[in-house]
């Protein structure tokens, strides 16, 4: 067998039903051949983005792979590759290489070289002997430890040369490392003893699937919770003991309970510092349960930490907390929902003109508002984008089951959200998949709606067209007034209709729901939407400084 027909049937082995790439790669054309659905993008971040997708939705139980071209391809997928590291998402790209007389040779792209800070394993392969052990490594790391990007560099010349016969492939194992069970005992007694916990839950959550686990923590210590942005929708958001997710925007709530801790728990987090996560407050003791021990007193200085997939975490924490409780519930559940209820509606109820705003142009709080309660949000994934969308829908959007919200922001590169939702779409078809962006962000990775419509990718777009960077406003008032450089401009509707997709303009407040109504009933019937609301430049976010 050709090497690319040994890496195809290497993916089959391991799972993968779609290969997302961008040509040339013998290897496309060989997992068609293999009959795995080759994924044609229009520009290699997109495919990444969606590759990513099909990783975090599925708790990495599916692996999204992604393959281009040596040079410009792989060139040009370096933010791909960096927004995956950045996010920790594990997935497997194949970039090939230059013909391995040339391939070391300056100014040649390597991609072994150029990639080793933004994946945690990458390899060359120059031997066609070499070619399966170099994807059993790379898929046992993909699937092991903390999530994040691993490549493999695959020439172009070794990729049409045989395998010796022989060779044989068994698919890597996922392998769960659990906590010490001394530390597991220091940390139950911590956690019971403190008198107003907070549960912070990150995306290991979502990777291990530890969602019941978590909800029974909290109601057994009944301790408020939040996320991440990366773990928002590992707690339902409507649950009384819920404060909403972290980010750069947060609640009211969430803000008065955290600055009044007393104990914070972060399970399966990194406690990383970023504009785009809440900060914690100075002096609260932390616990930090994660996988990757690198993260422990990185950032922030534990107390008490326990390395662990945060499923097995939360399973030898359990029966440590219910024997120091002796099964009886200290009836704190009670108090600590009406307080954060009462917080909620003081802070939605300030909200509330932003929300239901009638004003022109739109309130792009009204169209997140109407959205929410128009969309069925426990069959709704969705994702925000980088700028002012990811900090006005964050608060408020309310998940009520697992991964489907999809949050990000370790690094923030406009219009990732679309490669999201429409990786999210192919592995779950039946779900509403959404992106929610801006002018700035569409000018990223807008032309990849047309992959949307090619491939059968039904998602709804919406986008909001402030025709301007609002969120550099405020930064760049000189520039703005003398050389207007934070307008942009475009008729994103047109421009959804002219790649075959529906597009609609909506600029009346009372024609939101009837737009988004009808953008779905287009989703439904396999044509992708874009929703076009024209909004004001708004620079008001719920920020608590
Ligand atoms: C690739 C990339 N370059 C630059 C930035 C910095 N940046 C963040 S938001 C933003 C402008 C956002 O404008 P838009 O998408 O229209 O949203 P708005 O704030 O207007 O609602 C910029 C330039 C970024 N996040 N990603
Ligand atoms: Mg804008």
């Amino acid at each position: 067998m050709k090497a690319a027909a040994v890496v195809a049937d290497i993916l089959k082995r391991e799972g993968v039903q779609f290969l997302i790439g961008y040509p040339v790669n013998p290897i496309i054309e060989a997992a068609a051949e293999a009959d795995i659905r080759t994924i044609i993008v229009r520009q290699e971040r997109t495919g990444l983005h969606m590759a990513d997708a099909v990783s975090r939705v599925t708790s990495g139980e599916r692996i999204g792979v992604f393959a281009m071209q040596h040079g410009p391809g792989s060139e040009n997928s370096f933010g791909g590759v960096a927004q995956a590291f950045g996010d920790s998402v594990p997935i497997v790209v194949l970039p090939g290489g230059y013909p391995r007389r040339l391939l070391n040779i300056p100014p040649n792209f390597s991609s072994f070289l150029n990639y080793q800070h933004v994946t945690k394993w990458a390899e060359q392969v120059i031997l066609t002997e070499a070619v399966p052990a170099a994807m059993r490594r790379a898929f046992t790391q993909v699937r092991n430890g903390r999530p994040r990007p691993v490549l493999v560099e695959l020439p172009y010349d070794l990729l049409h040369d045989e395998v010796p016969d022989g060779w044989t492939y068994t698919p890597a194992p996922r392998l769960r490392t659990g906590p010490d069970p001394r530390d597991v005992a220091r940390v139950a007694a911590a956690l019971v003893a403190a008198e107003r916990p907070v549960l912070y839950a990150g995306q290991g959550v979502h990777y291990a699937r530890a969602w019941p686990q978590l909800r029974e923590l909290a109601e057994l210590l009944e301790a408020p919770v939040t996320t991440s942005l990366q773990g928002k929708s590992a707690f339902p958001e409507t649950h009384p003991l819920s404060l909403g997710s972290g980010g750069r925007s947060i609640s009211k709530q969430l803000h008065h309970f955290l600055t009044n801790a007393d104990l914070i728990f972060g399970i399966g987090c990194s406690f990383t510092t970023t504009s785009y996560g809440v900060a914690m407050p100075n002096g609260v003791p932390i616990i930090h349960a994660t996988l990757d021990p690198a993260d422990i007193n990185k950032d922030l200085p534990a107390e008490l930490a326990l390395v662990g997939d945060a499923g097995l975490v939360l399973d030898a924490l359990l029966p440590e907390v219910r024997d120091r409780l002796r099964g009886r519930p200290r009836g704190r559940a009670e108090a600590v929902g009406r307080q954060i209820a009462q917080l909620k509606s003081e802070w939605l109820a300030q909200w509330k003109p932003r929300l239901t705003s009638e004003a022109k142009p739109l309130s792009p709080y009204r169209v997140i508002w109407d959205l929410l309660h128009t969309v069925d949000v426990a069959n709704t994934i969705i994702t925000h984008d980088a700028g002012s969308p990811r900090d006005q829908i964050s608060p408020f959007w309310e998940p009520v089951a697992p991964l489907t919200y999809l949050g990000w922001g370790k690094t923030t590169q406009l219009g990732y959200g679309l490669g999201l939702a429409m990786g999210a779409k192919l592995v779950r078809p039946e779900m509403l998949c959404v992106n929610l962006w801006g002018d700035a962000a569409i000018g990223f990775t807008g032309m990849d709606f047309e992959t949307a419509v090619r491939e059968r990718i039904p998602i709804l777009s919406v986008l909001l067209n402030n025709f301007s960077m609002a969120i550099e406003l405020k930064i760049m008032k000189v520039a703005t007034e003398k050389y207007r450089s934070t307008d942009i401009s475009g008729n994103y509707a047109d421009f959804a209709r002219a790649l075959g997709g529906w597009g609609e303009r909506v600029t009346e407040p009372n024609a939101i729901v009837p737009a988004i109504k009808r953008a779905i009933a287009k989703t439904r019937e396999g044509t992708p939407a874009l929703l076009e609301f024209i909004t004001e430049q708004a620079e008001d976010f719920s920020i608590f400084p």
